[in-house]
């Protein structure tokens, strides 16, 4: 074999080994998808039979759940008694869904002060702390659950920085500093729907909104109505 030919072979033997990598790379990106969590169902919600979804937000995920990523900002969901990470939800078609929502991260603020009104909710108001209220200050907003094709909007208002017994890694507990918030809304037509958060609340990256806000799993998911 010539010293070219060598060369060559060399060559293409190094181009499989890149490509079957960057293969590896880009399957386990693409399969990578936080397991559907579903809601539970409840024999009566504020007089009305349906489901019920329980969340909490958290400042930081922790080690525990993202090894990778123990810093960033998120959601969880409550299946079988137990905290999971994840951001994907199954509710029942044409059916009342109430949420709890466990806040524990602080305020960031909105930069669109019209996402601080409650919309799309059963009677227009959402509970914080046990209290109905229709928006809160933008200021205030730590995350919001919105769900922009059903029209809901839930600003969920942050912990006070002066707060004592504050949550540092999730899963935290009711005994740590927190909001509680509550809200019923309405599904419609099975589907795949998209839901997010729009603080800005990733500390850290350009305008707060990379890493958890653009990562599924974290500030954004889907509502997989079925
Ligand atoms: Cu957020």
């Amino acid at each position: 074999m010539s010293v070219l030919a060598k060369k060559l072979l060399g060559i293409g033997v190094g181009v499989v080994i890149v490509g079957v990598l960057i293969g590896f790379y880009v399957a386990s990106w693409a399969t990578s998808f936080p397991q559907s969590v579903a809601a539970v169902s409840t024999r009566k919600v504020a007089g009305f039979s349906g489901t019920q979804l329980t969340l909490q937000t958290v400042a930081a995920i922790g080690p525990k759940y993202s090894p990778n990523n123990p810093d960033w900002v998120s959601y969880l969901v409550l299946d079988h008694g137990k905290w999971v990470h994840s951001t994907v939800f199954t509710v029942p078609a044409n059916s009342l869904v109430h949420v709890t929502v466990y806040q524990y991260d602080g305020d960031t603020g909105l930069r669109n002060p019209f996402l601080a009104q409650v919309q799309g909710t059963i009677g227009g108001t959402v509970t914080v702390d046990g209290k109905a209220i229709t928006s809160i200050n933008p200021e205030e907003a730590s995350h919001t659950f919105a769900v922009p094709q059903l029209g809901l909007f839930i600003p969920l208002p942050g912990v006070p920085e002066e707060a004592k017994n504050q949550c540092e890694f999730a899963p935290c507990l009711t005994s740590e500093a927190h909001r509680t918030i509550t809200f019923t809304f309405r599904t419609g037509a099975k589907g795949r729907y998209r839901w997010q958060c729009f603080v800005p609340c990733a500390a850290g990256w350009i305008d707060g909104n990379g890493g958890p806000m653009q990562t599924l799993g974290y500030m954004d998911g889907f509502l997989d109505v079925v």
